[in-house]
């Protein structure tokens, strides 16, 4: 488990460290040609496709494609009390965090008589992916809800994979705690629909006409689609990203955690444990400049490892080309480093923590000190856990109400301060060779 990446005495740039840190070999690239075939089935036969994908993919055929109202009533009926407990406390963090995102319309007069505000508008629809599969994700229902909320998006919907093991009268659908999650914060469009199919059916819509008895049910296509998920997902939203706007790709998870002689072996241990869990793409990836450190992690983690619910898992995850130790020589080549790997969730665990997270550039999310884990990040922090993954972080942001928010410049100009500008629009176009958007604006001062 964890093989060694020895970056010591070796003064490396960015671009030498992408080639040589950890990453996994099968990448979003290279799912993209698998999800290619999905979405074109989608898009060409609809609802019919994606009960067929369903019983493929999640080895179950939905009774339905939208899930009933009662349906969603009944899980949430049935929600065990500590989970629900749990569930409020991370919808209330959430929300007090992404409260304070809400942005505001800012006008500028550029000069007496011309004005540009920026409005911020609201998508008008969009789709939330919540995975399933190996694990239930009732939490990101409410890292992608809340913030779209917010927003005041106006139509939005849930995708989920239909389970095949939930008993009864959720048996096709998908897991009960989402469902329970999604009627918790009011959504009552939601979907038993998974994988990069259900990507597809977002961007393109359908149509189920399958129950003869009652009208069709319409899924209206979606401007945006958010949410983690696994490789396949991600890929499909490389793959219709211009169909549909996206967040970030958020696949596989990724832990980095910068540690020094000052980090406690065992919760480093368990922190990189605890990502590995998702998936076995999942990366785990220790930096750290303390060969005295890396050796008593890999200490704990065989034992660690071991006793876990998920091992299997895990130690494919801590095996794979993707995780790994990487030893420094010292703080700054460790920055640089994670900088260079931008990994999803940053942990710092090193001594001043707070001053080193300032030099911090690239990454989804950081988690500063001894005390604040991914996985506080992950369920009732206050902060979202839908997180560019895959180096995205380098030129992406974590989900916000942002996220679903267009920046709209509104342009209001008086005649006396067009005029006043208007030669300098003529010199332009005429610079450009485009005479016809000088002369637009000189008729308007041409005498009748
Ligand atoms: N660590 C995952 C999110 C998650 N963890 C959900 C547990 N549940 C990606 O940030
Ligand atoms: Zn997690």
């Amino acid at each position: 488990m964890l093989s060694t990446i020895d970056l010591r005495g070796r003064p490396l740039g960015v671009r030498e460290l992408r080639h040589l840190l950890p990453r996994a070999d099968f990448d979003v690239a290279a799912a993209v040609a698998t999800v290619g075939p999905i979405c074109d089935d989608v898009r060409e036969r609809g609802a019919t496709a994606l009960y067929e994908l369903g019983e493929r993919f999640d080895g179950v055929r939905p009774p339905t494609l939208r899930v009933p109202q009662d349906v969603l009533a009944a899980a949430l009926e049935a929600l065990d009390p500590q989970v629900r407990a749990a569930l409020d406390e991370a919808i209330r963090r959430v929300r007090i965090v992404h409260e304070d995102q809400r942005r505001t319309t800012t006008t500028t007069t550029v000069v007496p008589g011309g004005e540009v505000s920026e409005r911020w508008i609201p998508v008008d629809r969009v789709g939330l992916y919540v995975p399933g599969g190996r694990a239930v994700y009732p939490s990101s229902v409410v890292m992608n809800v809340v913030p779209a909320q917010i927003a005041g998006v106006g139509s939005l919907a849930v995708a989920s994979p239909p389970q095949r093991d939930s008993s009864g009268v959720f048996t096709g659908y998908p897991h009960p705690t989402v469902l329970a999650a999604c009627a918790l914060l009011g959504v009552d469009e939601v979907y038993a629909v998974g994988g990069a199919q259900a990507v597809a059916a977002f961007a393109f819509g359908f149509e189920d006409a399958s129950d003869a008895d009652a009208a069709p049910v319409v899924c209206e296509p979606v401007s945006l689609v958010t949410g983690p998920g696994n490789i396949y997902v991600a890929a499909a939203k490389r793959h219709l990203k211009g169909i549909i706007g996206i967040d970030s790709e958020a696949g596989p998870t990724e832990i980095a955690i910068l540690a020094d002689d000052t980090a406690v072996p065992a919760h480093v241990s368990a922190d990189l444990i605890s990502q590995a869990e998702h998936d076995p793409q999942a990366a785990s990836v220790l930096v750290t400049a303390s060969v005295a450190l890396a050796e008593a992690v890999r200490a704990d983690l065989e034992d660690r490892v071991a006793g876990t619910k998920h091992s299997e898992r895990v130690r494919e995850a801590l095996s794979g080309p993707q995780s790994g130790v990487v030893l420094v020589d010292d703080l700054d080549a460790g920055l640089a480093v994670v900088n260079a790997y931008a990994a999803e969730h940053l942990e710092l665990q090193v001594a001043d923590a707070a001053a080193v997270s300032q030099r911090v550039r690239n990454a989804g999310a950081v988690f500063v000190g001894p005390h604040s884990p991914v996985s506080l990040g992950d369920y009732v922090a206050g902060s979202n856990h839908v997180l560019p993954t895959g180096g995205c972080a380098c030129h992406s942001s974590g989900l916000s109400v942002q996220s679903f928010l267009r920046g709209v410049h509104v342009v209001s100009y008086t005649e006396a301060a067009l005029r006043e500008v208007a030669h300098h629009v003529v010199a332009l176009a005429q610079a450009e060779d485009l005479p016809a958007h000088g002369e637009a604006v000189q008729v308007r001062f041409d005498r009748a």
